[in-house]
């Protein structure tokens, strides 16, 4: 594996990295271990102290606004990612299976449609979808190379590893970064299909939604192709009983965010101080995940000096989950300046995998 890190404070404005190389299978090596033969790249964008300081410019930002919201990425430590895990499994929560089972059926036309060289998964890399897309592409002969982009370096590593024993001939290069800011470092050159599963577009607000998207446009050479999993919009039932599963698991991956910042700035929340509401906004088109607080409760953050008074009834904000009609997925690329090249759902219509190539140039007035 090639270690890349960037020699800049965290603010988010990486400098070019230096390398070192380590290479095929075993225990992931420390950046500092050289070695040779490698297939797998690793740039990092990201440091442990920069998620420290950007979990704790999210927290004071987020619980000193009114109303108060936390980003929903940082549900994702260990923990969190385990709860997610179990997410997928539920019987409530349908959108991984249809997910999947759209790319089951339709990997070769996707393939067929973009026989690209490179296939960028914007996520670890780790599911059974990225390996769908990976052998579509083997079986057409194009694929060369796999990128994966994601926040934690080790689910990417590990994920990596994985796929190089899986793949011989493919070469892995695994980029450490948040894709609200370091999409720009995503490696050039090929044919590049870029593939945003889960729906995970959904969590962003519609103007991010048209940066994220515009960022990806302003990148793309004419025959790259862009891969969107977005849940659709059905009964509101449906929908909260999705969010809010019977077994708790939800609730629980909801309140996992407190335990992050008690963890990690030191904060005394009581989980338990906390219900966990799922709720659908139909003026949004989107789910909304809250903790209200049960009880006047005042928690305090150390790292933070902060101290927070919550009133009984009031609620936290904790993620956003917006749910698309097919027109509405298209006008949303097509303003980002992606044309709608083809589009697949599942039979019973609850999500859709769309398929875009550039269009000359963004459509839409600001969102
Ligand atoms: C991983 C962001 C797609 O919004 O459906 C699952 C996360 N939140 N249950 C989603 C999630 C609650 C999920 N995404």
């Amino acid at each position: 594996m090639t270690a890349r890190t960037p020699t800049t404070a965290p603010t988010g404005t990486a400098i070019p990295p230096t390398a070192t190389t380590v290479s095929g299978s075993g225990p992931a090596p420390s950046a500092s271990e050289p070695d040779t033969g490698s297939r797998l790249t690793l740039d990092r964008h990201l440091r442990a102290e920069d998620r420290a300081v950007a979990l704790a410019r999210d927290v004071l930002t987020g619980l000193t606004a009114a109303p108060r919201e936390l980003p929903p990425k940082w549900f994702y430590d260990a923990t969190g990612g385990m709860l997610f895990e179990e997410i997928t499994r539920l019987p409530e929560y349908y959108p991984t299976r249809r997910e999947r089972a759209i790319l089951d059926r339709h990997a070769g036309d996707i393939a067929a449609a973009c026989p690209a060289d490179t296939l960028i998964e914007l996520g670890s890399g780790s599911s059974a979808k990225t390996r769908l897309l990976l052998d579509a592409l083997r079986d057409v002969g194009s694929l060369k190379r796999f990128v994966a982009f994601d926040v934690d370096e080790t689910t990417l590593a590990k994920a990596g590893h994985g796929l190089l024993d899986a793949y011989p001939d493919l070469s892995v290069h695994a980029v450490v970064g948040d894709f609200e800011r370091h999409l720009s470092y995503l490696p050039s050159g090929g044919r590049r299909l870029t593939a945003f599963l889960g729906g995970t577009l959904g969590n962003l607000r519609p103007a991010a939604r048209r940066e994220f998207l515009l960022t990806l446009r302003e990148q793309a050479s004419t025959d790259d192709a862009l891969l969107l999993g977005t849940d659709l919009v059905k009964s509101p039932d449906r929908l909260v009983a999705a969010y809010d599963d019977g077994a708790g698991v939800t609730a629980a991956f909801n309140r996992n965010v407190l335990s992050v910042i008690n963890r990690e700035l030191g904060a005394d929340f009581d989980v338990r101080g906390f219900a966990h509401i799922a709720l659908w906004n139909a003026a949004e088109n989107w789910i909304e995940m809250r903790l209200r607080a049960v009880r006047d409760q005042q928690v305090t953050i150390n790292a933070l000096a902060l101290t927070i008074d919550f009133q009984r009834g009031e609620d936290l904000l904790t993620e956003i989950s917006a749910k698309f009609t097919p027109n509405g997925i298209s006008a949303e690329l097509a303003e980002a300046g992606w044309a709608t090249a083809q589009r697949w759902t599942d039979p019973e219509g609850d999500f859709a995998v769309t398929l875009a190539t550039p269009s000359s140039v963004p459509t839409g007035a600001p969102v």
